[in-house]
């Protein structure tokens, strides 16, 4: 039976069980990058936010980082989708300066491999094992960007029988056609994902 249509379906805070997942934010996903993601740098304010509103609940917090080798096989020169980006250990590949990241937060590294894409931050990374074994039944995605690595890494979490809690106010689209972050988003609720705004955790 659904809750009655007073009762929120998900409690708003944080608790046990919870986990922050940022995906992605890194400097060549943000304006003026290899990548950029128009209003890329528009996630770091709020996602700051929910890191802070984890970290003060001792809750795990992860961050996802696309780690690719300097021939991976998604870059143009290669056949692939994309110009070169995110290559291990570049500049374009560190989180930005702005981006807080606590002291004991786990950083995923995916895509290090030439001959396998890796969007979803579950895709060969033990994130899901590793989430188990924290007791997490429930992942709070925010990051860059909504059309790739934000969907697919919904998708595997809900797959996964974790719950999964969008970020409305901390995910941007690639948009490499225009509406792909508005379908992404309309699917990732269809699948059961839910949508959260900082001024429903905070009025
Ligand atoms: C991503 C395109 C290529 C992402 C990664 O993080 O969304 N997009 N590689
Ligand atoms: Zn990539």
């Amino acid at each position: 039976m659904p809750p009655p249509s007073d009762a929120p379906a998900l409690p708003r805070l944080p608790g046990p069980g919870d986990a922050l997942l940022v995906v992605d934010v890194q400097n060549d996903f943000l304006p003026g990058g290899a990548l950029g993601v128009a209003d890329g740098d528009r996630v770091i304010a709020p996602l700051n936010r929910y890191i802070h509103l984890f970290l003060q609940a001792g809750l795990p917090l992860v961050f996802t980082r696309d780690w690719h080798p300097p021939d991976h096989c998604s870059f143009q020169a290669r056949g692939g989708p994309w110009p070169p980006h995110c290559v291990a250990g570049s500049p374009g590949a560190a989180f930005p300066a702005g981006l807080h990241i606590p002291a004991g937060a786990t950083v995923v590294s995916k895509g290090a491999s030439a001959e396998a894409d890796a969007y979803s931050a579950f895709q060969g990374t033990g994130l899901g094992a590793y989430l188990q074994r924290l007791g997490c039944r429930r992942v709070f995605v925010g990051g860059l960007a909504t059309d790739y690595c934000v969907l697919a890494t919904v998708r595997d979490a809900l797959v996964q029988g974790l719950e999964a809690v969008l970020l409305r106010d901390a995910v941007r689209p690639v948009d490499v056609s225009p509406g792909d972050g508005q379908r992404a988003e309309d699917e990732m609720l269809r699948l059961g994902a839910f949508p959260l705004i900082w001024d429903e955790v905070a009025p």
